[in-house]
């Protein structure tokens, strides 16, 4: 079984949530612990393709087995944007608070609130490639509520839920979230599949 694996990502929230799933199965390696301060290119126009992307690039430069994520946020009134630009939504610079703004007011007037996370992770152990997905369903509320989790958490309410991801705190969020599903996954293929 693989025990250490380089998480390529730059985004420390994203790092700690993955730990807590992952962590008494593999040991995690950010891109700082090997010394990785690279500018990855994210210029794919899919999540899988940008999440390969990133992975290829450490596997490559740098040797280690790795995986790399990319999530988006999919709205069904808005032909699933931001999707792959979620980052980005409000121009370049990830301004999370710029991007909901943004996000709130193309929703203006719009009945059909539905939207999704959708996270897809790949990960590369020798020369292999291997694909993971997690999805959460729900919806874009009005205004911004909660104060905890990052990106566009205070203006998503899972289905089945009545609190926004900021409002419900990381415990409840990192058990039910997309990243978590798709985290999830990869854990449970790691375990099952000796791969050295
Ligand atoms: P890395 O590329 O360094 O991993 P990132 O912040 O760009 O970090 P992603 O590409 O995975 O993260 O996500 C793209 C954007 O989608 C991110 O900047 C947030 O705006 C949003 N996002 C991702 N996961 C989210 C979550 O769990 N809750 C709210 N927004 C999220």
């Amino acid at each position: 079984m693989v025990t250490e694996l380089v998480f390529a990502t730059n985004n420390k929230h994203k790092l700690k949530e993955v730990q807590h799933i992952i962590s008494d199965k593999v040991i995690l390696l950010s891109l700082a612990d090997i010394n990785c301060y690279d500018n990855i290119p994210e210029t794919a126009d899919t999540l899988e393709g940008n999440a390969l992307l990133k992975a290829r690039y450490i596997k490559q430069r740098y040797g280690y087995n790795c995986f790399a994520d990319d999530t988006g946020l999919e709205v069904e009134a808005l032909n699933q944007a931001p999707g792959v630009y979620s980052a980005r939504y409000a121009g370049e610079g990830n301004d999370a608070l710029a991007n909901m703004n943004k996000l709130l007011r193309q929703m203006q007037g719009k009945e059909n609130r539905k939207a999704r996370f959708r996270t897809a992770i790949a990960l590369i152990i020798d020369d292999k490639e291997y694909l993971f997905e997690g999805i959460i369903n729900g919806s874009v509320i009005t205004e911004k509520r909660g104060e905890a989790g990052f990106g566009y958490d205070p203006v998503f309410i899972p289905d089945g839920y009545i609190q926004t991801f900021a409002q419900m705190g990381s415990e409840l969020k990192n058990q039910i979230s997309h990243r978590a599903l798709a985290v999830k996954e990869l854990a449970t293929f790691l375990s099952t599949n000796p791969h050295k």
